[in-house]
């Protein structure tokens, strides 16, 4: 981390300003050769200054340059910004000019990943950053902006903390062997672990939120040719997004499109009708229906609800939905929501339905929520699994060296987490706890 990078930080193509971030040791060296200015106020920290960057040909673009000196700035290090006009071919020769003036081009993701290991934020704030660029739903951006303030990382930190004192704890037994170990002692340790445990599981039941916040709702609409998936896709864009026809088998590829709704994001996917066919690209078209089912959070099967009720099958788990209900031969079905997609008739229903289903019981989307990522749920599921064994060593006669290193390994899985390692704390840990001479 000891050479200095530069990168475009705002999006690419046309647009009345972009800004370009340099960060390292060399930053103000590299600005210094190839920025004027008449401002008095150049080398002032967290100062915009206007000025001039020009090259071997001459001035390049009129900017703002601003400096902030380490280690107050998002990546901990000497850092620039120059905010330029936006052009593509502008940016691009400045870019270029930093780079023969003593920068190199930043890797994706280097400026956060400085910030991390300048200690400015943990990992859970890193990948916020991300959660918040991408977030598509107010939920999802409230989510994200709470884990940035390094709420996730604080319980996390708070998870360590007690698993920290149970290591500690075991320690101290193992380097004082000659002291009996209290009984007492020994169901306080398997008291702590369960209460581990339990903090975890509570983290664990947020990833499916965590997972729908993050990517949204994947909807597969399913059901007989003509019963009117495609007109209920429409129906819920509002466009006619897909061609609806009386034709049976119009819809052939499967047509995915994202709709916010009740500030949830879903992928609804229309599909080919569900039916055996000769036609190849039909066939094609119901095999990939097929995998639009096995790869959704919600089937939603459609069915006219003018055929008779006895003549339906139902698709198990799937929400149950009956199309046409305008029509004066519809029979209605207690298992089924009745909507029309031609009128609109029953879309609330059919919405709130939607959403209440991609809901995880117990997990509100309120204002405190924190949902995991994937990322989190794989070392919380392991960290789960190391405390169940440490709980069931402690409940045998093992050593305790073996039940340590399980511990270890929890505390190891848990401080992945946020990117922090563990053994030097673990010592000072011990250390600051435990008289050695005693
Ligand atoms: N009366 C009525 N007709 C509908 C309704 N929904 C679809 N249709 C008609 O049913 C036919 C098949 O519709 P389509 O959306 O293409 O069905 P898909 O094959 O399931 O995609 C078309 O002629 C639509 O106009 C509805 O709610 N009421
Ligand atoms: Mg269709």
């Amino acid at each position: 981390m000891n050479d200095t990078i530069a990168a475009i930080a705002t999006p690419p193509g046309e647009g009345a300003v972009a800004l370009i971030r340099v960060s390292g040791p060399g930053s103000f060296q590299v600005l210094d050769r190839v920025f004027s200015t008449r401002s008095k106020r150049n080398t002032e920290d967290r100062r915009s200054v206007f000025g001039t960057l020009s090259d071997a040909d001459g001035m390049v673009d009129q900017v703002l340059s601003t400096r902030f000196r380490a280690p107050a700035s998002f990546t901990g290090e000497d850092t620039v910004e120059i905010t330029c006009h936006g052009g593509t071919l502008v940016t691009a020769r400045i870019l270029r000019l930093l780079f023969v003036s003593g920068c190199r081009p930043a890797m994706p993701g280097e400026f956060t990943r400085r910030a991390f290991e300048n200690g400015k934020i943990d990992l859970t704030q890193a990948e916020a950053i991300m959660d918040l660029i991408r977030a598509r739903t107010d939920q999802a951006l409230r989510a994200a902006s709470r884990q940035l303030e390094g709420q996730l990382g604080a319980k996390i930190l708070d998870l360590r903390s007690h698993l920290l004192e149970l290591v500690a704890h075991l320690e101290a037994w193992i380097d004082f062997p000659e002291e009996d170990i209290d009984p007492a002692d020994s169901k306080c340790l398997q008291a702590g672990v369960c209460k581990v445990s339990a903090s975890i599981r509570e983290l664990l039941h947020t990833a499916h939120e965590g997972r729908i916040l993050r990517e949204g709702v994947r909807v597969a609409i399913v059901g007989k040719p003509n019963a009117g998936k495609s007109s209920l896709l429409n129906r819920l864009l509002g466009s006619n997004r897909a061609i609806v026809s009386p034709v049976a088998g119009t819809t052939r590829d499967t047509i995915e499109e994202s709709i916010v709704l009740e500030g949830r994001l879903f992928h609804l996917i229309d599909t080919a009708g569900l039916r055996e066919t000769a036609d190849s690209v039909e066939r094609e078209g119901v095999a990939r229906a097929e995998m639009a089912i096995s790869g959704a959070d919600i089937v939603l099967h459609l069915v006219d609800g003018t055929d008779s009720p006895a003549g339906r099958e139902w698709i198990p788990q799937s929400l149950e939905v009956a199309n046409k209900c305008d029509l004066p031969d519809f029979q209605a079905d207690e298992r089924a929501i009745a909507v029309s997609s031609l009128t609109g008739e029953g879309m609330c229903e059919l919405v709130a339905r939607l959403v209440g289903r991609s809901q995880s019981p117990g997990v509100s989307g309120g204002e405190s929520l924190l949902a995991i990522n994937s990322r989190h749920q794989a070392h919380l599921e392991v960290a789960l699994v190391n405390l169940q064994v440490v709980s069931d060593l402690l409940s045998t006669s093992a050593p305790l060296e073996l039940t340590a290193l399980e511990l270890r390994s929890a505390l190891d899985s848990i401080g992945r987490i946020v990117g922090s390692t563990s053994t030097e704390d673990i010592l000072g840990e011990i250390f600051s706890r435990f008289c050695i001479g005693k």
